[in-house]
């Protein structure tokens, strides 16, 4: 497509679509106008990809994540048809900015946070290397809520993202599927003897699915995310005359749970669990039957994979359909259903393993239950008299009244991973150790991995032109390529270029840190950048609390010889989440008594910026010299922020966990700044149960003056906040260790500090972390996942009936 095509094109469709001239259409209409030509020009491949997959009869994997969390898709869609350029400059010789359309795009968030960018990382990536791979997912109403400070509080607000509609999505009605929940089964004998269930009553809720396309990059590959919609079955109609009837149907798709789990309410999370997994699996079972192929081979044309417990009744949905439906024999069912299907584990906290009480799922899918209680016999059954009792009550599905859904992925699947190193290896030798022993060979590491095209390519195209001169382009391929730049750490004009670079991302955020907060910042200090989910763990609450005594270092020697640095916090607690809130306003009253203090002479500045989300992050991490990535170890299963910061030439502040570890690996121990306690030193305090958070407090005045700050005046505005922090760390013996690691913390914050001031040495590491980034590409993460758990392999074939050239994208 050339560049004039392109704008006969855009000023036809906009005439076409809207009667209009470019100089009368609002950017609304002209973002409308540029993704229905997107979309109209991907059709055709995604038809083809599609029929090819079929015609080859390949096998595909479905993806079940209960959050996708893609951002907006318009530059990334550009980007890997190949028309990013072409059509950026052909919009602005028709006097239309790119980027203004860009902002015109809902930032489509159907996901809490890492895991859900996880699944959106993974879904460019199997696209863009040709894997036959597939969403499966809930189409929310609203995503995840808006968040806004008040008085230094966060404040909820509801995420209409759907307000003006969305371009990607198609409606396929004609694959709409009906769940049943509820009512009551039993099990009768038919004609020949075999059992059969019998549904009593219940209610038939219509799932209709949504399909994106998920484009490749330079590939002719479009995949399919599909998510499921909950509507009242037309059938039914009468039988929802009334509203909160109504209701409670449409109920089921209207909200992402935001990672918290307060009773009420949850019924309707296990509902919206049963409900894509159900749509998921008939839909993947009515596609198979169209293959006429035997259902005991389904293994070799399917591939489910369990992303996290949410979607973990897919083992008994597959079983039902297979057993129920398909009347096949149960064993040879359980055989083909544990080939089939795959888990990843994402949580490394015991306590956060998913639950749920039997009865409650006898309540809204009493076949479900029946079969996990099956499984769950069998399963017994079957180590009894092999293993010790206890091992087997310790392992089994259903103990007590709880179902539990990790026990149910592990023995109903043929691999479970972990998501970095330390996890996979912490999953083997503490959290399911148990299941180690009875299934050594089903454990093994994926370590996570990001889109990088989006991460490093397009949000930072500064940094992008000055790599692309040095070392060409094959990186945007082949990542790992991105090595090639360790030959230019001495090369001056690379260096400069990058450090240019960043600098020119510094200004850019600077301004949106002005006019979103009216705080003015100078691109000259350092951007120190702390952007995650709020959670104890994670400890944000340990950078705050260096930044204390910075400030009260300062108060005390104003000429104290530290580079200036601005603070960058993005993060949302879940609403439920109290002391996290707390941390939240904490930390904003902090920021607004340093902020304001002119003693402090620009040398230190906090921002927290509302509402981060994954279009903020495009804008903050480019901008980042240091990443910071300082849960307790242990305790972070892999991050990802981390990979994206350091990507962008950030240096890491880390402790070693997750992928951190991997991270250090990566670029050597003087190319990042590692403190605090190992995995090992903290399992060893939780072994001899000896850690004494106020003996560290006592021993050092440092720390007793900024703990003491939460509580005797010295932040203004705050309340019970401050008391909520200090009983944390004091009352309640500090469970992160925060005070434990907090002197060696403010050491490596030094000398994070001392490595800036040496420009020449900043840039040169800052160099060798973008150098180093490329091995955590999810092309890479991806094409392990196909080889060991999946087997699938590429599918290169998508030529067109029109004869488009390959990596072509025809008007
Ligand atoms: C649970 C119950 C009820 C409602 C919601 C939830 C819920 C929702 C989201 C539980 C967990 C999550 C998300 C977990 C998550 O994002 N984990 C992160 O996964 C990343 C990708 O593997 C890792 O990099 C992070 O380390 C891990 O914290």
């Amino acid at each position: 497509m050339t560049k004039e095509e392109f704008k006969q094109r855009f000023t036809r469709r906009l005439a076409e679509k809207y009667a209009m001239e470019v100089k009368d259409a609002s950017a609304n209409e002209l973002y409308q106008t540029l993704g229905s030509i997107m979309t109209a020009a991907y059709a055709e491949k995604w038809q083809q990809t599609w029929q090819d997959y079929r015609n080859q009869k390949q096998k595909q994997v479905y993806y079940f994540s209960i959050e996708f969390l893609p951002g907006r898709m318009l530059k990334s869609n550009l980007l890997n048809m190949g028309w990013l350029d072409t059509v950026e400059e052909g919009l602005a010789e028709l006097g239309i900015k790119l980027e203004e359309l860009v902002k015109m795009e809902p930032d489509m968030a159907l996901g809490n946070g890492g895991l859900g960018r996880l699944a959106s990382c993974f879904m460019d990536s199997i696209a863009s290397t040709a894997l036959p791979g597939n969403g499966n997912g809930i189409r929310y109403e609203y995503g995840l809520f808006k968040q806004r400070f008040i008085d230094g509080y966060q404040v909820e607000l509801p995420d209409e993202w759907l307000n003006k509609g969305n371009l990607w999505e198609v409606r396929k009605e004609s694959k709409a599927v009906n769940i049943r929940f509820g009512g009551n089964v039993y099990l009768k004998e038919d004609e020949t003897g075999e059992l059969e269930p019998v549904y009593e009553g219940g209610d038939i809720v219509r799932a209709v699915p949504y399909d994106t396309g998920m484009v490749g990059y330079e590939n002719d590959t479009v995949n399919t995310m599909r998510l499921w919609s909950a509507e009242i079955p037309a059938e039914e109609e009468d039988k929802y005359r009334n509203i909160d009837d109504r209701r409670k149907i449409e109920n089921l798709t209207s909200v992402l749970y935001p990672d918290d789990s307060n009773e009420a309410g949850r019924k309707l999370r296990l509902s919206q669990e049963y409900f894509f997994v159900s749509a998921g699996i008939q839909s993947i079972i009515r596609h198979y039957q169209k293959l006429n192929e035997p259902f005991e081979k389904i293994n070799q044309f399917v591939g489910i994979h369990i992303n996290d417990t949410h979607p973990a009744m897919c083992v008994a949905e597959f079983m039902r359909i297979l057993v129920d439906e398909e009347k096949m024999p149960w064993e040879k069912a359980w055989d083909v259903t544990v080939k089939v299907m795959s888990y990843t584990n994402h949580t490394i906290m015991a306590e956060a393993l998913e639950k749920w009480p039997t009865w409650m799922l006898k309540d809204v899918c009493p076949r479900i239950l029946q079969i996990i209680e099956e499984i769950d016999r069998r399963f017994v059954q079957e180590m009894t008299g092999v293993h010790p009792f206890d091992l087997i009550e310790r392992t089994r599905i259903i103990q007590g009244d709880q179902v539990h859904m990790a026990n149910l992925s592990i023995i109903g699947s043929h691999s479970t991973n972990g998501v970095a190193k330390l996890h996979s290896d912490l999953l083997k030798a503490v959290v399911l150790h148990d299941f180690y022993i009875l299934y050594p060979d089903r454990f093994n590491n994926k370590t996570n991995g990001i889109a990088e095209r989006r991460w490093g390519q397009l949000a930072n195209r500064q940094m992008t032109k000055v790599v692309d001169q040095a070392i060409g382009t094959s990186w945007h391929k082949n990542p790992e390529d991105m090595r090639w730049l360790m030959n230019y750490q001495t090369d001056q004009q690379v260096l400069d270029g990058l450090a240019d670079a960043k600098h020119q991302n510094k200004v850019r955020l600077a301004e949106y840190i002005e006019a979103t907060t009216g705080v003015v910042v100078s691109p000259a200090a350092i951007f120190d950048v702390q952007i995650k989910r709020l959670h104890a763990y994670k400890r944000q609450l340990l950078n705050l609390m260096h930044i204390l005594k910075l400030y009260f270092d300062l108060k005390e020697n104003p000429a104290l010889d530290i580079h200036p640095r601005v603070f960058i916090f993005g993060a949302k607690a879940a609403p439920s989440y109290h002391y996290a809130k707390s941390v939240i306003k904490v930390i904003n009253e902090t920021a607004n008594m340093i902020n304001r203090d002119p003693a402090i002479n620009d040398k230190l500045k906090i921002v927290f910026l509302e509402n981060y989300n994954v279009s903020l992050a495009e804008i903050i991490i480019p901008a980042a010299d240091v990443s910071e990535q300082i849960s307790l170890a242990s305790k972070e299963a892999s991050g990802t922020s981390n990979m994206k910061l350091m990507l962008n030439g950030a240096v890491t502040i880390a402790t070693l966990d997750g992928a951190n570890i991997e991270i250090r690996d990566a670029v050597g121990d003087d190319n990042i700044a590692i403190f605090g306690l190992t995995e090992e030193e903290v399992y060893r305090y939780y072994d001899e149960q000896n850690y004494v958070a106020s003996d560290v407090y006592n021993s050092d005045p440092v720390l007793k003056k900024v703990v003491d700050a939460f509580v005797d005046g010295s932040i203004p505005n705050i309340y019970s906040e401050g008391q909520e922090i200090y009983d944390s760390l004091l009352k309640y013996n500090d469970e992160f260790f925060v005070l434990r690691d907090f002197k060696a913390y403010c050491i490596a914050q030094h000398a994070i500090d001392t490595a800036y001031k040496d420009r020449q040495r900043w840039k040169k590491i800052s160099l060798i972390n973008t150098a180093n980034a490329g091995r955590f590409s999810a092309d890479y993460t991806v094409k392990k996942y196909a080889d060991d758990i999946w087997q699938i392999e590429p599918v290169f074939a998508h030529v067109t009936e029109r004869g488009a050239q390959h990596g072509t994208y025809l008007l």
